[in-house]
């Protein structure tokens, strides 16, 4: 029988082939998928984080640890994206420039996509200009960034400045661990949020409003 604490091991020890089999045989046991992903991949994370910050795991360790998450997101994601919704809106998603975290943005790219958006995946390290261009050519109604890093929140800025310059009337939303809503508001973007599933929420509520 499989359980969380043995996943959250896996992960924590960047094991790819167990979290798969370990995630496989979770929904096999009708364990759902949200609760898998919450107290299994990301508690593992949080976990890994932690120690990270004090110093008793370093980069290599973190890195293993992102990879079997991601190998574990993977398996999740048709269960978390409703399968056949038809596309009501378009959203760019990324992370900013210098930026190289992309899990958080992956999920919400997951959630963006689950409820009903076509996204366009922008990657990681985004030039502020490249998500201006990006929305224009796909018409996107949505701009999404992700800053995981104090350092690079700023990029979050010159993106918001980029995109309102390209006159691009996309709606940009910004989420990450440092991101709060105070800077939303002092960078003039349109809508803060902490997790994936309150960023498709927020999108979902913007591009209402534009109607
Ligand atoms: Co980095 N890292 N990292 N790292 N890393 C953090 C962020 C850090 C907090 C660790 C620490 O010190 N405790 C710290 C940042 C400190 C700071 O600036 N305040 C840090 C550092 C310092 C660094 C390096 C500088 C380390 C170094 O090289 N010395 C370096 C920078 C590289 C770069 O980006 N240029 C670095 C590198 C890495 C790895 C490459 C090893 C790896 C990333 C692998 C990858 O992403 N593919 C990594 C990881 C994994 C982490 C931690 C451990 C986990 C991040 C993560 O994926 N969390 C992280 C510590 C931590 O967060 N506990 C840490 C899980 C993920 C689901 O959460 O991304 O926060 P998160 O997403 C959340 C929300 O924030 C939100 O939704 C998600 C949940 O639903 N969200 C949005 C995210 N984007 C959103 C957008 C939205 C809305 C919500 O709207 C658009």
């Amino acid at each position: 029988m499989a359980d969380l604490e043995t996943l959250k091991v896996a992960m924590k020890g960047g094991k790819v082939a167990d979290v798969r089999t370990l995630v496989g045989a979770l929904l096999a046991e009708n364990v759902a998928a949200q609760e898998i992903l919450n107290d299994g991949l990301l508690a593992a994370m949080g976990e890994v984080g932690q120690r990270f910050k004090r110093n008793e795991v370093f980069v290599p360790e973190v890195l293993v640890a992102a990879r079997a998450m991601k190998a574990g997101t993977e398996l999740l994601k048709p269960h978390l994206v409703q399968a056949g919704v038809q596309a009501a809106a378009t959203a760019v998603m990324g992370t900013v420039r210098g930026d190289l975290h992309d899990i958080g943005k992956n999920l919400v790219i997951m959630m963006l996509e689950g409820s009903g958006f076509a996204v366009v995946d922008a990657g990681v390290d985004v030039a502020p200009e490249r998500f201006a261009e990006l929305a224009r050519e796909h018409r996107a109604q949505v701009v999404g960034l992700s800053a995981l890093l104090t350092t690079t929140m700023p990029n979050m800025r010159t993106a918001v400045e980029a995109i309102r310059a390209a006159g691009v009337p996309a709606k940009v939303i910004i989420g990450g661990a440092p991101v709060t809503q105070e800077y939303c508001d002092a960078i003039g973007a349109d809508g803060y949020s902490a997790d994936a599933a309150s960023a498709a929420e927020l999108a979902k509520r913007l591009v209402a409003a534009m109607d």
